[in-house]
């Protein structure tokens, strides 16, 4: 089964809104298989973002995310990576839909609320960045039977 790593960033901790972000993955059918309130240290940020170190703002980005604890999760379901991705609307909150996460509750993109893998090979490099394998629980709910 698809697995992503999302993460509530620390503005998304700050106002409240862990439990709503977990409770729209959860009523939407996936299945949460990991998560853990923690504070990023800058290796393990500047390792995260390392595909933007060349851009300008790398520095605010990496000062933002290890600013406060941030909740990082493990989610699985058919396709939760795409889906994921769709649920938290686009980059800047600017030109995200109202409804996804991002359009619902954040106005500009230094401080956009969530973060969700964006491929494949992403979401099992952010996993293995945060998540040592016996933090991750594999589990099987009867109402999957009724979404799947
Ligand atoms: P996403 O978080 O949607 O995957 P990304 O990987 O392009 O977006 O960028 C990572 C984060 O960097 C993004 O959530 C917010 C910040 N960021 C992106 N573009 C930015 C910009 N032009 N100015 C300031 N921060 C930016
Ligand atoms: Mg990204």
């Amino acid at each position: 089964m698809e697995r992503t790593f999302l993460m509530v960033k620390p503005d998304g901790v700050q106002r409240n809104l862990i439990g709503e972000i977990v409770a729209r993955f959860e009523k939407k059918g996936f299945q949460l298989v990991g998560g853990k309130l923690m504070l990023i240290t800058r290796e393990l940020a500047e390792q995260h973002y390392g595909e933007h170190k060349e851009r300008p703002f790398f520095g605010e980005l990496v000062d933002f995310i290890t600013s406060g604890p941030v909740f990082a999760m493990v989610w699985e379901g058919e396709n939760v990576i795409a889906t994921a991705r769709l649920m938290m609307g686009a980059t800047n909150p600017k030109e995200s839909a109202p409804g996804t996460i991002r359009g619902d509750y954040a106005v500009t993109v230094g401080k956009n609320i969530i973060h969700g893998s964006d491929s494949p090979e992403s979401a099992v490099r952010e996993i293995g960045l945060f998540f040592k394998e016996e933090e991750l629980v594999s589990y099987t709910k009867l109402i999957n039977e009724w979404t799947n």
